[in-house]
């Protein structure tokens, strides 16, 4: 009795399903694309030959079905790494804890993550409407600081970690990096870059409406250490895929030239090709 999760630590519902995304293990595939927007997952799963499962609770919608023969699942997972927290750690506990017995499973089952999302570009040089696919992350948010285990660096971390200059905020930067075995699928992208992962869309971006940013340099700051693009998810969906012994690729659709002030004319064409683009190369 001991070694079972209690059950204020793995919350169920009534029907056995995990609390948030309210899913029981048998309604998800081991290849999951993950998009922020819950209007996204409808039109990802249009393309599916058949769709068995369509299951939401709050911002978290599902849908599972087929492709080429192939099971996939669609989640969306609202905006933030906030619901990442909540999003990786109950997709884990779908496929490697018992939720019956609430006890961990001796077989580990790594999944196959696909993020599908937007972003604003701070390269000047990046063109909007184009996809974008994450390689190295730093997060900016601090959530892998709550967990005890979380350690990464490489030589772009180290790079930007000595360069920081915002004593107040280094505290709370992670980072990590792509699975370089879904990168192969994604290598005839139009971009490869190092994202920056934020709490927030204004201010921890640089934007200004009536409250003023940290600083007016923030954009060349950072696009000097190596950043390329900012959004809002990628840095912790990596850092739980690296803990938890999963896989994970981010490609965004630029949908915002931050250095130019430019963005997306059409945005739901530009949308439709990543999602087209996606689904040709995740499933054969
Ligand atoms: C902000 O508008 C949202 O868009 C981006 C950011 O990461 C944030 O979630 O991603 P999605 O298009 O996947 O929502
Ligand atoms: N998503 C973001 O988080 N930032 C942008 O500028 C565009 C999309």
């Amino acid at each position: 009795m001991l070694n079972k999760l209690a059950a204020s630590e793995l919350v169920l519902n009534e029907d056995g399903s995990v609390y948030h995304l309210n899913l029981l293990p048998e309604d998800i595939a081991e290849k999951i694309i993950l998009v922020g927007d819950p209007d996204r997952v409808a039109k990802v799963s249009k393309y599916f030959d058949t769709v068995e499962i369509r299951k939401n609770k709050r911002e978290f919608y599902t849908h599972t079905g087929t492709l080429r023969g192939e099971r996939i699942t669609v989640m969306s997972t609202g905006i933030g790494t906030e619901n990442i927290d909540i999003v990786m750690n109950e997709l884990d506990a779908l496929v490697n804890i018992d939720l019956k017995q609430k006890e961990f499973k001796t077989e580990h089952t790594s999944l196959k993550l696909f993020r599908m999302g937007t972003c604003g570009s701070v390269n000047p040089d990046v063109q909007v409407d184009n996809m974008l696919v994450t390689q190295n992350v730093v997060g900016l948010d601090g959530l892998m600081h709550f967990y005890q285990d979380y350690h990464f660096e490489n030589e772009f971390s180290r790079n930007f970690y000595e360069k920081f200059p915002y004593e107040n905020i280094k505290p709370m930067l992670y980072f990590s990096e792509w699975s370089e075995e879904l990168g192969e699928l994604y290598k005839d992208a139009k971009y490869h870059g190092n994202t920056a992962t934020f709490p927030g869309f204004y201010a921890p971006q640089g934007r200004q409406l009536r409250l003023k940013a940290l600083d007016d340099q923030f954009l060349e700051t950072l696009n000097d250490l190596g950043i390329t693009n900012f959004e809002m998810e990628t840095s912790a969906i990596y850092a739980f895929s690296k803990l938890l012994g999963h896989q994970a690729i981010t490609v965004n659709n630029v949908i915002a030239n931050r250095r130019r002030g430019e963005f997306s004319s059409d945005h739901h064409a530009s949308e439709k090709n990543l999602i087209e683009w996606v689904l040709e190369r995740i499933i054969k």
